[in-house]
């Protein structure tokens, strides 16, 4: 049933009067403070961009969504919109209550009328939403290690919008979206969904996609939650701005999505195009690999590169929104144009030109040059900023080893040497000032030592995304730890970490502070290498033996490593 685009969508708030009372009713409700995600879907539960939802999924619809992509009343629905919460949390609710929802900051965004209080079975929610158990896939992964084990289902009660403070004049609701097309007089629209930059081949795509359902373009990112890894809404919305420049104003238009994406391939890419036709768009475009998530544990696609196309071709009438099947754009050489690939006939005759997001991270990474043919110089001045070649770029070195191993004395002299190298700042975390300064209250159980690691990765990844160099000297004897504390630096630059692999006899026969004779005396208990597990790192970048070998030609081969990581310039 194709339904009026421009008419106005159902909106899940209530009225600005009851809103206010509702919200002094609501504070003394038990209130669930709702994660980033949960935010994102919320808003577009309550604007009515999740049409036909009322709320979050009860038990019935939630199985039926997983098993057969419809809600229980047997409308189209591919995507489990659920609210996970605690055990704890779940304990003090049942189904029959109401319950506040609750920005990060407390302020209260909506009600939950529950009717439903379950325990999903998430392996097999893994299986059929995203195509398999495994953790490589993002949405799996935070599904099995960020979300709560209770999913809470009812109806919501919108009382207001959750609060953007960014790009706000670019923000639209899917009737404010409604209303300005039907102000235009835009009959037709064709929306393009991204979560990167735009370049001059998305340019060209859009340009054809609008040309060939003769409709206006709506540029449509998604700024609330993408891929991790991915260039940051920020950076995105400031290179879109630069793009838009570049089309017609008459025809084009860019309005900013909030959604929390899945990374689901062919079901996301069904939920998308339902998203946009609440929106009030008619046409849609679907790309290669929509939304894939990239590789699996076994190294390959999750989806083929056309499934999501052939999913949204089966459900296309039934939906009521036209798919545009994207072209793989390219540049020719000779014709100093973009084509799509598949309509070039003389493939042999002439060069044909492309540059992948990865080469395109190498480059900015590295510095080097970006084509006038693949960008606009705008973009990647944004990017370039963004991004500044590693050289530039703050980097955390973490040296773990036992005690006495001489991770304090490399640390030093590293510290040393790049200050005499110059151009970014220097701070050294060590094992011991840290316990002064950060961990004086902390002892050396697992729980502490781990709390005692956190906070200096915590510090460190602060240092390495101002642009500094954090030097980590401490045990951290746990390579879970370890591993957490890798993956927050690695969100804003590189980890480096180096196991200085002096042995325990040396380190005992050393003693430099006479705590290993203690520790044999049983006077410092839980005692690192003694009476305490330390578990070697078995993928550092660089192993250190510090036994017959200089302080000076430890810290060498340290920096060393850094140049031919790219970290400090040659
Ligand atoms: S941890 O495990 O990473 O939190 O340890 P760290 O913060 O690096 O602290 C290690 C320094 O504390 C002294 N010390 C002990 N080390 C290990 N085990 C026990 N039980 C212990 N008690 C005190 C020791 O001097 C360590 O300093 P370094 O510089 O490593 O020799």
């Amino acid at each position: 049933p194709m339904q009026n685009p421009h008419a106005p969508i159902t909106e899940l708030y209530v009225s600005a009067d009851s809103a206010q009372k509702l919200k002094v009713e609501a504070a003394s409700l038990p209130s669930w403070d709702l994660t980033p995600r949960q935010i994102c879907d919320l808003e577009l539960l309550m604007n009515g961009g999740f049409n036909p939802l009322k709320g979050f999924l009860g038990k019935d619809d939630y199985d039926s969504v997983v098993e057969t992509m419809r809600l229980a009343d047997g409308s189209l629905w591919p995507m489990p919109i659920t609210l996970d919460i605690s055990q704890d949390f779940a304990d003090t609710v049942e189904p029959g209550q109401d319950i506040a929802l609750r920005d990060q900051e407390g302020v209260i965004l909506a009600i939950l009328s529950i009717s439903d209080k379950y325990v999903p079975n998430k392996a097999r929610e893994a299986e059929m939403v995203f195509g398999a158990d495994d953790l490589a896939h993002p949405a799996v992964n935070y599904l099995h290690h960020v979300a709560g084990p209770v999913y809470l289902g009812g109806a919501i009660t919108g009382i207001q919008q959750p609060i953007h403070y960014d790009f706000r004049a670019r923000r639209d609701t899917p009737n404010e979206l409604r209303a300005y097309f039907r102000k235009l007089g835009w009959r037709k629209v064709v929306a393009f969904q991204t979560r990167n930059p735009l370049h001059r081949a998305h340019q060209e795509l859009t340009f054809r996609a609008a040309r060939e359902s003769q409709a206006n373009l709506l540029i449509h990112p998604v700024v609330g939650m993408t891929k991790p890894g991915d260039v940051d809404h920020f950076t995105r919305v400031r290179c879109y701005e630069a793009v838009l420049d570049k089309y017609p104003a008459a025809t084009t238009t860019m309005s900013l999505l909030n959604l929390a994406m899945r990374m689901a391939g062919p079901r996301e890419a069904v939920w998308h195009g339902l998203i946009r036709k609440n929106h009030g768009v008619t046409h849609f475009i679907v790309g290669r690999d929509h939304a894939g998530p990239g590789k699996n544990s076994a190294g390959e696609d999750f989806y083929g590169p056309y499934d999501a196309q052939d999913l949204f071709r089966e459900h296309e009438e039934e939906m009521g929104i036209t798919m545009v099947d994207f072209k793989h754009m390219v540049w020719v050489q000779e014709r100093a144009q973009y084509e799509p690939m598949d309509e070039i006939k003389d493939k042999d005759e002439v060069t044909i030109l492309n540059i992948s997001g990865t080469e395109l991270r190498r480059r900015l990474s590295e510095g080097l040059e970006i084509p006038e043919w693949f960008s606009f110089p705008e973009v990647v001045a944004e990017l370039r900023k963004t991004r500044p070649p590693r050289a530039k770029q703050g980097f955390t070195v973490f040296l773990t080893g036992l005690s006495g191993s001489g991770k304090s004395t490399v640390a030093n002299a590293l510290m040393v040497k790049l200050m005499e190298m110059g151009g970014r700042p220097v701070t050294l975390l060590d094992g011991d000032v840290v316990r002064k300064h950060l961990s004086s209250e902390l002892g050396f159980s697992k729980e502490h030592r781990d709390i005692n690691i956190r906070r200096i990765g915590y510090v460190a990844s602060e240092i390495t995304k101002n642009g500094g160099i954090a030097i980590c000297a401490p045990i951290a004897p746990y390579t879970a730890t370890r591993r957490a504390v890798r993956e927050m630096i690695e969100a804003y630059g590189a980890f480096v970490e180096i196991h200085v692999a002096t042995s325990l006899e040396e380190c005992e026969r050393r003693d430099r502070k006479g705590l290993y004779k203690l520790a044999r005396e049983g006077k410092i208990k839980e005692f690192t290498g003694i009476s305490d597990p330390y578990e070697a790192p078995t993928n550092a970048e660089l192993v250190l033996d510090t036994e017959g070998t200089e302080v000076d030609y430890c810290a060498q081969q340290v920096l060393l490593k850094l140049e031919s990581m790219g970290l400090v310039a040659a």
